[in-house]
């Protein structure tokens, strides 16, 4: 059995919160469950410790009665109340509650109406355009519902894009020196590097479907092949990842890749663009609407082109405004992983990292980096090997020790220095005055109201000596959401403090993601894109936060570690803003 996770626990109680609301019951008690489910939901700490540990009734918001279902639940993976509460309702309801975004009123709506029952027969209803029928349900609302609906039916789960870039790289290595393919890449969103993948589309270019099938269908990664057409395959891959080919014509192959780029949305107003300039756009080409005469398709420059557009990388294929920006020539230059001239978050051995200084910084040095901040955690970090004040000044000496034999490269002193739970920093004024760079992370007191959180970011942003904040929203993609946190308010006290907040490059962090990148930018806040490499093979991760910049429309300019070493020490130096 899986463990039961904060999630689980989350649903569990609002599921009860739904049915409560559909029996009719008090608004205080319905309000009660969902408060309780928001902050497990938003919690660190493993809910399943708090409980063994008998301190359930400490989260705020439970009290005697729901946290006895809590421990049942996570001692029997099952509710007796909340299987009671189903058989109170019409049959099939609660099992449309599943549905997240349905609601209540809505799963009884087309319980009532169109006596659905199950999931199943909701996305059949949704499929035949049967619910924007009903009173309160749009086209739009309709297409969420399927989507989410169909998600419960498959019990699909998205893949991180560090898990599936890989894969379809390893693919791509595989196929590309064969002699029927002319050119391969990945499509959807693996090519648009969103944070998460649905499924691993990949394009190839031949005019031997054939062989490119029986190529890729016999590959020794395949464990299975679930699906072989003449231009189609699907394969499930030694490490159960499902991966699906395409094979194009050549000469169709730039608007297939645009096609196949996505995203939909961003694909849907380019084709409107198209029509309004009297073209038809698809994944076989570029054609005059009325003489049907293929104008472009041949590669995905000339698609845009031939549009009006300046090209643009696949990051910003979003439809966020990157097709008004490409029109009038202003898209943004946006980074790239060699403008990064240094990582400004390293572990080592002296804390929870599993290598030496020495280790981690020739793998920077490897990496073409011309500096690098080792940032092990501070002192109450227990669980993480947080340095005393005496080890940072043993670090310290170690360091200075060590510049002459890595010159020209510099290693910068610095510490990830823990925001306590009164939002004091972890070191006295004399010990941070030592380092080169101090950091500040939240490492605990996730499930603090938002005013906590927000007050203890504040006081850390306002420190004279803070000049990065970390992973600002502390979540973990697919397992918790992170703290209450008034990002936008955070951004803006950082733009006034002159400090950078980061980009978290591992790849079930990624926070700030893309949005919050983008809104950071527009903000005047820089940028610190880390890999928070806890050994030498982290290093490598900082891609995938360079693309969260990119997909944010990040330049050069915004990125605090794209600064030559120069500047950034001077910034280092100089004092900040007064507060
Ligand atoms: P994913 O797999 O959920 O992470 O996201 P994508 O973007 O890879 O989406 P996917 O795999 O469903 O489809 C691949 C691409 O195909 C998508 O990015 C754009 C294109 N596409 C899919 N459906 C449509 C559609 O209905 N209209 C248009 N214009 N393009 C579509
Ligand atoms: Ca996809
Ligand atoms: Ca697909
Ligand atoms: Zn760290």
């Amino acid at each position: 059995m899986t463990a039961i996770r904060n999630k689980d626990v989350a649903e569990m109680l609002e599921g009860i919160a739904d049915l409560l609301e559909l029996k009719g019951d008090s608004i205080y008690r319905i309000a009660a469950y969902r408060e309780a489910a928001r902050r497990i939901d938003s919690m660190t700490e493993d809910i399943a410790n708090i409980d063994a540990e008998g301190r359930l009734e400490e989260i705020p918001g439970v009290g005697p009665s729901i946290s006895a279902k809590i421990d049942e639940y996570l001692r029997t993976g099952h509710l007796g109340y909340l299987d009671s509460l189903g058989k109170q309702v019409a049959p099939g309801l609660a099992e449309l509650l599943r549905v997240p975004g349905l609601g209540a009123r809505r799963a009884e709506l087309v319980n009532k109406e169109l006596g659905i029952k199950s999931v199943a027969e909701l996305v059949e209803a949704a499929r035949e355009h049967r619910l924007d029928k009903l009173p309160g349900i749009r086209e739009k609302m309709e297409e969420k519902i399927l989507r989410e609906a169909l998600r419960v039916t498959q019990r699909t789960k998205r893949l991180l894009l560090g898990v599936a870039l890989p894969a379809a790289e390893e693919v791509v290595g595989l196929l590309r020196d064969h002699p029927a393919v002319k050119r391969i890449d990945p499509a959807g969103s693996i090519r648009r590097m969103k944070e998460t993948i649905g499924d691993i589309d990949i394009l190839v270019a031949s005019d031997r479907p054939k062989d490119v099938m029986e190529a890729f269908t016999t590959l020794p990664i395949a464990r299975e092949v679930l699906a072989k057409g003449t231009t189609r395959a699907s394969i499930l891959t030694e490490a159960n990842l499902q991966i699906d080919i395409r094979v194009i014509k050549p000469e169709e192959y730039g608007s297939a890749l645009q096609y196949f780029s996505g995203s939909k949305s961003h694909n849907i107003a380019l084709r409107e663009l198209a029509i309004r300039r009297g073209l038809k756009l698809s994944e076989y080409g570029l054609f005059d609407d009325r003489s049907d005469k293929r104008l472009g398709g041949r590669t995905e420059e000339e698609i845009y082109e031939i549009l009006g557009l300046d090209w643009m990388p696949p990051e910003l294929r979003e439809n966020r405004g990157e097709i008004e920006a490409a029109l009038e020539h202003r898209l943004p230059k946006l980074v790239e992983e060699k403008d990064i001239l240094g990582d400004l978050h390293l572990h080592t051995k002296w804390s929870d990292g599993s290598d030496t200084v020495e280790a981690m910084v020739e793998a920077a040095i490897k990496r073409g980096y011309k500096y690098a901040a080792i940032t092990d955690h501070s002192r109450s970090l227990g669980v993480a090997g947080g340095l005393s004040d005496e080890e940072v000044r043993e670090q310290r000496r170690l360091i200075e020790g060590l510049q002459d034999k890595y010159a020209p490269f510099r290693i910068l002193h610095g510490s990830e220095v823990n925001i306590r739970t009164d939002g004091n920093l972890d070191y006295d004024e004399e010990t941070l005055r030592l380092f080169d760079i101090v950091t500040v992370s939240i490492h605990g007191g996730f499930g603090q109201t938002r005013e906590k959180i927000d007050g203890r970011i504040s006081s850390a942003l306002r420190h004279p000596l803070t000049r990065v904040l970390n992973h600002p929203t502390g979540r973990l993609i697919g397992k918790r959401t992170g703290y209450a946190v008034d990002l936008e308010e955070v951004l803006k006290l950082a733009a006034r403090m002159d400090t950078a907040v980061e980009i978290n490059a591992q790849p079930d962090r990624l926070d700030l993601d893309d949005i919050w990148a983008r809104r950071a930018k527009q903000l005047g806040v820089m940028g610190a894109i880390d890999s928070d490499a806890h050994s030498t093979g982290h290093l490598g991760f900082m891609r995938y936060g360079v693309a969260v910049a990119r997909r944010g429309w990040l330049e050069k300019k915004d990125v605090l570690n794209a600064l030559p070493l120069n500047r950034l020490l001077s910034r280092l130096h100089s004092s900040k803003k007064a507060a």
